[in-house]
């Protein structure tokens, strides 16, 4: 399901299950982490994540909706294998590039979101879809949002979980360049080959405080538990079975906000 390559000090990584649109299922997501873990063993300074194309020109479909549980558990919690891999985006001891090729979904939104740099070409489009499952998103998910975007363009992808075109997204600061996309893969290498070449130490360091300072805001243990009762409300209501089993029979689901 994914593909890796070393090439010189950089570390790619590619998506590669087009019959499910690269969807992040478990399988794909411990690939993907065990991918990062060998990396590091490699001293890769830099990585590059795409993904190889296909029929449906997406990118990533997000995470893989028939494994989403439906036995009232939590289905974005701590333990999620997308939530371990963000984590393990972050604490990268390098820069993780996104490199964006066609349409990206859901948890995959919040993976671009969590990379340190993206890089998209003209046919890039990202939404975060939770409200067009039933999903409750969760804080450390919401955060990553909040640190790219302005709170009002990351409640309007929320609220109308509809995708932002390339233009949009470079404007709102989501992606950092767009480029034509026969220049996508040169772009970004050259990118990447050029931070390979500075000093690691001093990158890794920096990234570091760049997540530290970042996840700096304290929650208090009552406001904690308010977001996840508030979040338990949403994983037992039936617009979260409704969401789930609609995509399932392929049809709009109806959602009764109860
Ligand atoms: C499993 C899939 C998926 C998929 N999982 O091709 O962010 S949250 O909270 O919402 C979080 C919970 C999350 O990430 O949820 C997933 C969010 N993802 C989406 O909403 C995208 C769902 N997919 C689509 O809307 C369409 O597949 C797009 C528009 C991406 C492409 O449409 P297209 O008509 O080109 P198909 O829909 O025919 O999909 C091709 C195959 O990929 C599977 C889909 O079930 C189909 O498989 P089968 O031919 O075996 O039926 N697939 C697509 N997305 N997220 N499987």
């Amino acid at each position: 399901m994914i593909k890796t390559e070393k090439r010189n000090k950089t570390g790619i990584v590619s998506l590669n299950h087009p019959e499910k649109l690269n969807a992040l299922s478990q399988e794909m997501v411990h690939g993907l982490v065990a991918s990062l873990e060998s990396f590091k063993e490699d001293k890769m300074r830099v990585i590059i994540i795409r993904a190889e194309p296909n029929k449906s020109n997406v990118w990533s479909a997000g995470h893989y909706i028939p494994e989403l549980p439906e036995n009232n558990q939590d289905p974005l919690g701590f333990n999620d294998p997308l939530e371990v891999l963000l984590r393990a985006i972050q604490r990268y001891p390098g820069p993780v590039i996104t490199q964006i090729h066609g349409s990206v979904w859901g948890g995959a939104c919040d993976l671009i979101m969590t990379s340190d740099i993206s890089i998209g070409d003209t046919t890039t489009t990202l939404a975060i879809t939770p409200a067009k499952l039933g999903v409750p998103y969760n804080a450390s998910g919401i955060c990553h949002f909040i640190a790219r975007l302005g709170i009002n363009q990351a409640k309007e992808m929320f609220f109308t979980a509809r995708p932002i075109d390339a233009v949009l997204a470079e404007r709102w600061g989501v992606i950092n360049h767009i480029v034509e996309e026969d220049q996508l893969e040169a772009y970004t290498m050259e990118m990447a080959e050029h931070i390979a070449t500075l000093s690691p130490l001093a990158i890794s360091v920096i990234k570091e405080q760049f997540r530290i300072l970042s996840n700096s805001q304290a929650l208090s243990a009552d406001v904690f538990e308010k977001i996840e009762g508030l979040r338990t409300m949403v994983w037992e209501s039936n617009d979260y079975h409704e969401g789930i089993k609609a995509f399932r029979e392929k049809r709009k689901p109806e959602f009764k906000g109860e």
